[in-house]
């Protein structure tokens, strides 16, 4: 899994919206809406405690400061704890934390202490991404195709098979590509035969994963990934609708999910 980095995290909320118009033009509604859809939530009067983590890499600079900057701007109060890991917990709690997002290199978790959800970042970023592609209106189709079968990829073509789409994949690990086949009923896409979709859901840690063989003319390309799937030229090229962003879309859904 790519671990972020502070340059990944800065302008953020530009960079959200600059992706909440890409996203409102593709598909009507806009992030706070499809979070709204898909999990039947809306943002309350809930606290939610920050805490940083140092095991592995360790603290990332603008990370924390990043989820409270989420936060507030989908209408939830937060802190950050002063402590990291477990006096921080602490904190949280004591300061009465409703919800606790922390995060190490493996697993980043949205924790409702009240209602007792827990959200994590790898299927809620799936979820969310996927579920941007499956919404575009300038198709009547209802193929996707899903690049990338880890966590996050998995997580999104199972929630797009569970929507009735029909879900094209594919993964250069074939134990992924076969667990996806045999659990979720997708289809393996073959770039020796190849189609052309106006949806693509792409979760890799690679750049230019995506060829000009994959993609119709005007489709939406919805990508977690960093780095970018699409080489700039195809951008431009093929007239793409391209929603990426590090971190804030991912996070929305996970606030969402557990409220
Ligand atoms: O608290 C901190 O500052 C760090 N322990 C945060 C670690 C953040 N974790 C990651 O970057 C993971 N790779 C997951 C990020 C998922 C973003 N889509
Ligand atoms: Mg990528």
């Amino acid at each position: 899994m790519a671990l972020l980095t502070p340059e990944d995290l800065e302008d953020l909320l530009n960079k959200l919206n600059m992706n909440n118009n890409i996203i409102k033009e593709a598909t009507g509604m806009d992030i706070a809406q499809i979070c709204e859809a898909v999990y039947g939530t809306t943002p309350d009067s809930r606290k939610v405690g920050i805490v940083p983590i140092t095991s592995g890499n360790g603290i990332i600079g603008n990370f924390s400061s990043s989820l409270l900057a989420i936060t507030e701007y989908f209408g939830l109060e937060g802190f950050i704890t002063e402590h990291p890991d477990i006096t921080g917990y602490h904190q949280a709690v004591a300061n009465g934390a409703d919800i606790i997002l922390m995060a190490d290199d493996h697993i980043f978790v949205a924790h409702n202490l009240r209602n007792g959800k827990i959200a994590t970042n790898h299927v809620c970023t799936g979820v969310i991404y996927s579920e941007i592609a499956s919404r575009y209106k300038h198709t009547d189709s209802k193929d996707v195709l899903v690049i990338g079968l880890g966590r996050v990829g998995y997580a999104g073509a199972s929630h797009l098979v569970e929507k009735g789409f029909n879900v094209y994949a594919c993964d250069p690990n074939t134990d992924f590509m076969n667990k996806a086949i045999e659990e979720l009923g997708v289809k393996a896409f073959d770039i020796e035969s190849p189609r052309k979709f106006s949806m693509v859901f792409e979760a890799t840690p690679n750049a230019n994963t995506i060829s000009e063989g994959m993609i119709a003319e005007r489709c939406l390309v919805s990508t977690p990934g960093i780095p970018c799937a699409l080489p700039d030229e195809l951008v431009e090229k093929y007239d793409i609708d391209l929603v990426m962003e590090p971190l804030v879309i991912g996070v929305a859904a996970m606030l969402y999910s557990v409220l």
